[in-house]
């Protein structure tokens, strides 16, 4: 049987454990990547880790998330990073370059490489024929230390690419397509590989659209095959020596197969508040839009933008609707001003936002309140724009243009009757406008040693995880219900600049569900924990989707929280959970969720014994009422790093144990 293009880059990098679906296995991190806010803990846990060198071929530090600069915290991380990243090996993009995933897609992914990044849409590298996969700063500290990131190796849902998208439909109305047919949930432990004669009809930046995205299907990552476009794409970027062909065997089989015919698809919304609530453009056309933003990962590449450009060319945004446009990277901004597109978007109507990740992560640009709001991006999740019980809609570029113009949200294939306007299917370009001085190099070894770190005094390092005690005695402070985000449990927008510092921003955990003049969660977790008492939170399925923040696990973890009780756990944040010694147990009857109630008092017995040794504990109701089963999923590595105290201890300890078992050996 032929071999998946996955299963030949794993073979290529796999460095432990065995190749096969399910099988827990440490591979080889080529690059990493990290954005400032999960980039800052990532580097104060690499130095707590020893510091020194960067041990990947190349790691690259980005600056895209937080930039408003409202008080200092923002410019010290800034400074942080650009030292710490100058001092150990790494790249360092600074403010105003573009966001990390179009910048790295553009200037340093290469096919067949295995990156790393701290930031769940790091998949978007898959657009280039690369294993890109996403996880919390801790691990990627760890991979930048030299050593393997472990993962369940995955199964792999084969899609196959037949036709060619019409006019006005666009990569982003195919992975709308296939959030609608997967959902956000149940897709934990898959790739999604894409293939058939479809795929060639798409460029490097649609493919990046779609691997980008693949993220809300809860997925380990997703790929595309390097071939004529990736190479075409590459030689734009001047980089062509980093091409090389790259493909599944034509009898490659795979554990799912689905097959989307390019030229059936049309536009498609993620309608609030999820982004598999999926519904074609045409279904709810005629609702009224007060805002429209063009930008993100997702969808702010050069094409992107010119399209928009163009099609606004001698036209004006309707004017009940705010209209910006953040471009993904620094390159493409230099070519819209160069090329006059920048001028017809002003002209528009348009307020240009810098390159950044800006209104997608809540930095600026909330809606008002009951405005529907258009957006480009990849997460819809309720209150993630800054306003409570808002209303967003995800669309591709194609419609958003279309609806700012009408005010209303409209299937962009009526604009040739609506405005006259053609469509403008803009291609690559022969060359992009390549320019990499905010890309700043590493200093020497030499140079290195010498030089000083800036950490400001907002940078406060983080706590490391106490042991699990035998016994937990635990309260359940929140019972949360289905599809809970790191959104709902760490939210970002004004409090993103607390990044830094844990114990500030721990006082925001489950924001969301505080009231008015009641204790918080925070304040609540405190006073048990300052009597010895532990917290549980209790959630259904597919609790910590969305982000790879490990602030989620780690403010939680500062706050005194020990276990998790849910129906399903996400990958990246299970992972975080376990790095942080927060223990995570999945109900083994889902309808024992329904007995917990808020407040009750857990214990757990033998916890470290059961860890060790089992794959369940039981949990009793302190006054003996209801007892139920939670199963442990671990692996033998998630065990050693629970009963370490945490990834950060057991990676001390056990560069000890090496040292020790290197020292008998010679
Ligand atoms: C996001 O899109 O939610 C973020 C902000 O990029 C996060 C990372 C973070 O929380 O810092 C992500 O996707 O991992
Ligand atoms: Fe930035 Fe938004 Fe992309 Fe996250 S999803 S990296 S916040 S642009």
């Amino acid at each position: 049987m032929g071999q998946t293009l996955v299963y030949k880059i794993l073979a290529e990098h796999t460095v432990d454990g065995k190749i096969a679906a399910g099988e827990q296995i440490g591979i080889r991190i080529d690059q990493t990547l990290t954005q400032d806010a999960t980039g800052t803990t990532a580097f104060l846990l690499f130095e707590s880790m020893g510091g020194g060198r960067v041990k990947t071929d190349l790691s690259v530090s980005y600056v895209d998330h937080n930039m408003a600069g409202f008080g200092p915290e923002n410019h010290n991380d800034h400074l942080y990073l650009q030292t710490i990243a100058a001092k150990s090996g790494v790249y360092h993009s600074r403010a105003g370059n573009g966001i990390c995933h179009q910048v790295h897609l553009e200037r340093f992914g290469r096919p067949g490489a295995t990156l790393l990044g701290s930031d769940s849409h790091t998949p978007t590298g898959g657009g280039i024929g690369m294993l890109a996969i996403g996880a919390g700063g801790l691990d990627v500290a760890a991979a930048m230390a030299g050593g393997p990131f472990y993962l369940s190796c995955p199964k792999v849902l084969g899609v196959k690419l037949t036709g060619r998208l019409n006019d006005w439909v666009a990569a982003k109305d195919v992975i709308l397509t296939l959030l609608g047919q997967l959902s956000t949930k149940g897709n934990v432990g898959w790739v999604v590989e894409y293939f058939g004669e479809g795929i060639e009809t798409l460029s490097v930046p649609q493919r990046a659209t779609i691997t980008n995205m693949g993220a809300e299907l809860g997925v380990t990552t997703s790929i595309f095959a390097s071939d004529e476009q990736t190479r075409k794409f590459l030689a734009a970027q001047k980089r062509v020596q980093d091409y090389q062909p790259l493909a599944a065997d034509a009898d490659a089989e795979y554990d799912r197969l689905i097959e989307i015919n390019l030229a059936e698809l049309e536009p498609m919304a993620a309608c609030p508040s999820s982004p598999d609530n999926v519904k074609t453009v045409s279904e709810i056309a005629g609702t009224g839009t007060g805002q429209v933003v063009i930008g993100s990962c997702t969808n702010s590449s050069f094409a992107d933008l010119m399209m928009a450009a163009r099609t606004l060319k001698g036209r004006s945004i309707n004017n009940m609707v705010e209209f910006a446009v953040a471009p993904g990277s620094r390159e493409v901004l230099n070519m819209l001003a160069e090329n006059g597109a920048l001028a017809d978007m002003i002209s528009a109507g348009a307020r240009i936002l810098e390159s950044g990740c800006g209104p997608c992560i809540g930095q600026g640009f909330s809606p008002a309140d009951e405005v529907v709001s258009l957006r480009t991006f990849n997460r819809n999740f309720p209150g993630r724009s800054g306003t409570t019980g808002d209303k967003v809609y995800l669309v591709s570029p194609e419609t958003a243009v279309a609806s700012a113009l009408t005010g209303k949200i409209t299937d962009p294939r009526d604009l040739p009757e609506l405005f006259g306007a053609e469509y403008p299917g803009i291609g690559l370009p022969d060359e992009f406008a390549v320019d990499d001085s905010m890309i700043e190099k590493p200093l020497s070894e030499k140079e290195a040693a010498k030089a000083r770190v800036l950490r400001g005094p907002t940078i406060v390092v983080p706590q490391t995880p106490p042991p699990l005690p035998e016994k937990l005695a635990a309260k359940v402070l929140v019972k949360c219900g289905d599809k809970i985000t790191t959104d709902h449990i760490m939210p970002a927008g004004t409090f993103l600049k607390l990044r830094s510092n844990v114990p500030e921003y721990a006082k925001v955990v489950f924001n969301c569900f505080n009231e008015k003049g009641r204790p918080t969660f925070a304040e609540r977790a405190l006073e048990l924990k300052q009597k010895a008492i532990a917290g549980i939170i209790v959630a259904g399925e597919s609790y910590g989707q969305g982000s790879s923040r490990e602030h989620a696990a780690l403010c939680p973890m500062y706050l005194g929280i020990r276990a998790v009780i849910a129906k399903s756990i996400e990958r990246i944040h299970k992972a975080n959970l376990i790095n942080f010694c927060i223990v995570p147990l999945t109900f083994a009857e889902a309808a024992d969720y329904d007995k917990i109630e808020p407040d009750d008092e857990l214990l757990i017995d033998d916890v470290p014994e059961a860890i060790k040794s089992s794959n369940e504990v039981t949990i009793v109701r302190r006054d003996g009422s209801f007892e139920f089963t939670g199963k442990l999923e671990l692996s033998d590595r998630d065990r050693e790093i629970l009963l370490s105290a945490g990834l950060l201890n057991y990676t001390r300890t056990k560069g000890q144990r090496d040292k020790g078992a290197k020292g008998q050996r010679d």
